[in-house]
């Protein structure tokens, strides 16, 4: 017989849990796990409570709330571990149905994963406020265009796996915490070739308790994204040259200008709103010049972190302050390139017009001075002075530079 486990994650539903929990197990064929984060209003105590009574109720208790997606994790471990055919995600706040459950497990008959989908035909969401409803779309119309991803509702937490599913997804390296872990399993269920459907869900907003959505579970999810599809076009630049060593090369360069890029709009966005509210000419003589130093450093500072934890993340050193300074000097020096190439260009070879002003500084001088930074910081910042052991690859970017992964 198919053995079946719904998997709850809980923190704080203490008002939720029972009426969810019972609804489940209506389902006389289905076992449910709630995994809670030693819940503050004591959620914990009461699924022990309803344990005692339902032998096909189980609880993992972990010592404190570490995220939605290593809830998951450890449920999916607890799962394959019992030996379950088949995994159900479900939220415990009373926005997944129980009562649709037969239309996952109908579909997962057939399919490796079922995404239970708000974003499809019949699929209905019920009193989310539009903020709600945009975020969701949004999230999932940006992982969709950044991983590639043909499905309509990426973010959502009701769906079915098989366990074969679920062995071939490489859960051990799940690092997401908030839930970006579903766009991260979908990417993974895709990669690994599975089978995957979409089937409408009704989605009721929560009536009791509060979410744990957060702006730092929304950051994790667009930096996550954004560095997920960095790397899965790196990885199919790098792919032909078929090298470990260009592929990494590829894979840095690609991040690197990413980086760059986002550094770029922090830089213009800065210097926009500066110029135009405290730091306007009106107000302050040099406002335009400061205005474009604080943009400037602000946009070297985002750089700095960014190529840290992401383009050179197996090369930092331990030594902040030394490869602050350093990185900064870098910059400076990428900066400073495009200034001479512009000062050659006007004042050496005579070439006057705006549009060789232009090309010698914003194309020759940009592209030269992009080019020197990246040595720079490849080479000598992030270079010889690592004090962090250096495998040629993090397991991060490892686990993420196989030709099949997002
Ligand atoms: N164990 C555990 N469960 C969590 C955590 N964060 C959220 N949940 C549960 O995950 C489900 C969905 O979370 P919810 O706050 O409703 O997110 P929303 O639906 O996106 O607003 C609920 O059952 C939460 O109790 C966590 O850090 N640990
Ligand atoms: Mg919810």
């Amino acid at each position: 017989m198919n053995r079946t486990l719904v998997i709850i994650p809980t923190f704080n539903e203490r008002e939720n849990l029972e009426g969810v929990a019972s609804r489940v197990l209506v389902h006389p064929d289905v076992e449910l796990l709630i995994v809670d984060d030693n819940s503050p209003d004591g959620t914990g105590r009461l699924a022990d409570a309803l344990a005692n009574a339902e032998p096909r109720l189980h609880i993992l208790h972990r010592a404190g709330k570490t995220g939605l997606g290593t809830a998951y994790r450890d449920g999916f471990a607890w799962a394959l571990g019992a030996g379950f055919d088949t995994v159900v995600e479900m939220d415990g706040d009373g926005s997944h149905q129980p009562e649709e459950l037969d239309r996952l497990l109908c579909a997962a008959e057939t399919h490796d994963v079922v995404v239970g989908s708000r974003w499809v035909r019949g699929g209905i969401v019920t009193d989310w406020p539009w903020q709600r409803k945009l975020l969701s779309r949004a999230g999932s119309a940006y992982a969709r265009l950044a991983l590639g991803l043909p499905y309509r509702d990426i973010t959502g937490g009701y769906r079915a796996y098989s366990s074969q599913a679920l062995r071939r997804m490489d859960l051990d390296s799940l690092a997401s915490q908030g839930y970006c872990f579903q766009i991260d399993m979908l990417a993974r269920a895709r990669d690994a070739g599975l089978d995957i459907a979409e089937v409408p869900i009704t989605f009721v907003e929560r009536q009791h308790g509060t979410s744990k959505m957060s702006g730092a579970i929304v950051g994790e999810a667009i930096a996550n994204v954004t560095r997920w599809g960095v790397q899965r076009v790196a990885n199919r630049i790098a792919a032909p040259f078929g090298s470990e060593q260009l592929r990494v090369f590829a894979h840095q360069l690609a991040m690197f200008l990413a980086v760059g890029g986002v550094g770029f709009l922090i830089d213009v966005g800065v210097f926009n709103i500066l110029r135009i509210g405290v730091l306007s000419p009106a107000a302050v003589h040099g406002g335009p010049i400061i205005a474009k130093l604080i943009s400037t450093s602000i946009a070297i500072a985002a750089n700095w972190v960014g190529n840290r934890l992401w383009t050179f993340r197996s090369q930092r050193t331990e030594d902040i302050l030394r490869e602050g300074i350093e990185f900064a000097v870098a910059s400076v020096a990428g900066l400073a390139l495009s200034v001479v190439c512009l000062w050659v260009s006007h004042y050496v070879l005579g070439y006057r017009s705006l549009l060789a002003d232009n090309v010698s500084s914003n194309v020759i001088g940009l592209a030269l001075g992009t080019a020197l930074r990246f040595a720079l910081y490849r080479w000598w910042v992030f270079g010889h002075r690592a004090t962090r052991p250096q495998p040629a690859l993090s397991v991060d970017t490892a686990e993420r530079m196989t030709p099949t992964a997002p």
